[in-house]
């Protein structure tokens, strides 16, 4: 029989999934949502705005241009819930399209304490939006929401920023599957997605000439150091952002510069180091049009309408949940 340790505290929870990720058999791993600490939080931030990251500010075009024309699809009386709101600017078009006609409930779900409180103050001046924050993961959060709501209300979720990337194929589907389960016919889910694009465009984004991509993946061995009471000497490693041709996904890794040895007191583990081994630390999956509505179907859900931003290629999808 095996026996799962119940896990009391998030130290112990991200000492356990170190231990696990760097022990795995070839391929040495780390989740990516441990890439997200203050700092790591922070230094993300920046990536937004660097030039060769246009993701963000397409995301955000799209919205500020159909915001209208999106909320006007989902009828009747509106909650939002937003899994992963960060700072809260983008939703602000589609907050402030949808209370110029009725007043809505605003759900943030979120698991970090201090992104939700910038969210609040961000968004705190549209009329005709009560918001409540939700501090929980994104799912647990949005079952909250869900058995909050009123009959006759319809749930729309705001999935942006293409984070559904960053889950492995096909934990993506499953993940839009399990919410479409919390759901009920004819809510809506907004969906963002990075679309396709040229191999060198999508390196330059992922490993841009400042460094601040290779700080914020770095940040994760400093964030183990500081946390989990490690030595890793940070110098002998390297950001690689790969293309992987196979899953159309960029792929972050962090590479050994030399044989080594590593010890994490907190995760009881000392680990080996070859020179050019490496660590995945992210995956961002680029989807093609088609591909996001087949996905959609599969989850139970139908793809409504499609809104592509062709600066640079990034789709706002509607799901309506059958
Ligand atoms: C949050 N997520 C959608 C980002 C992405 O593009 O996959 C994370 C990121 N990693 C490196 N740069 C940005």
């Amino acid at each position: 029989m095996v026996i799962h340790p119940i896990i009391a505290d998030p130290v112990s929870e991200f000492a356990e999934e170190v231990c696990n990720g760097l022990n795995k058999p070839g391929q040495k791993e780390l989740p990516s949502k441990y890439l997200y600490d203050e700092v790591g939080s922070r230094l993300f931030e920046v990536i937004c705005a660097l030039p060769e990251y246009g993701l963000t500010r397409a995301d955000e075009r799209l919205l500020r241009k159909h915001a209208r024309e999106i909320v006007e699809r989902v009828r009747g009386e509106v909650v939002v819930a937003e899994l992963g709101s960060g700072s809260g600017k983008k939703t602000r078009w589609i907050l402030e399209a949808l209370s110029r006609h009725r007043p809505t409930s605003y759900y943030p779900i979120e698991i970090s304490a201090t992104a939700l409180a910038m969210c609040e103050r961000e968004l705190a001046d549209i009329d005709a939006i009560s918001i409540v924050g939700c501090e929980r993961e994104y799912l647990d959060g949005l079952l909250e929401v869900a058995a909050r709501r009123l009959r006759g209300q319809r749930l729309l979720v705001l999935f942006l920023g293409s984070t559904i990337g960053n889950f492995d194929r096909p934990a993506d589907i499953s993940f839009l599957r399990e919410m479409r389960l919390i759901l009920e016919p004819g809510d809506a889910l907004l969906l963002g997605t990075d679309l396709e694009k040229p191999v060198l465009q999508l390196i330059d984004a992922y490993d841009d000439p400042l460094g601040v991509t290779a700080a914020f993946n770095l940040n994760l061995l400093a964030r183990i150091n500081r946390e989990l009471d490690a030595d890793f000497v940070l110098e002998r490693y390297a950001h690689a952002a790969r293309f992987n041709a196979d899953t159309r996904s960029i792929e972050m890794h962090i590479s050994s510069a030399c044989d080594q040895m590593v010890t994490i007191k907190k995760a009881g583990l000392s680990v080996p180091f070859q020179k050019g081994e490496t660590i995945w630390t992210e995956t961002s999956h680029k989807y093609s049009v088609e591909e996001v509505a087949d996905m959609a179907e599969h989850a139970g859900f139908r793809c409504d309408a499609q809104w592509i931003d062709h600066e640079w290629p990034f789709a706002e999808n509607l799901l309506i949940a059958e």
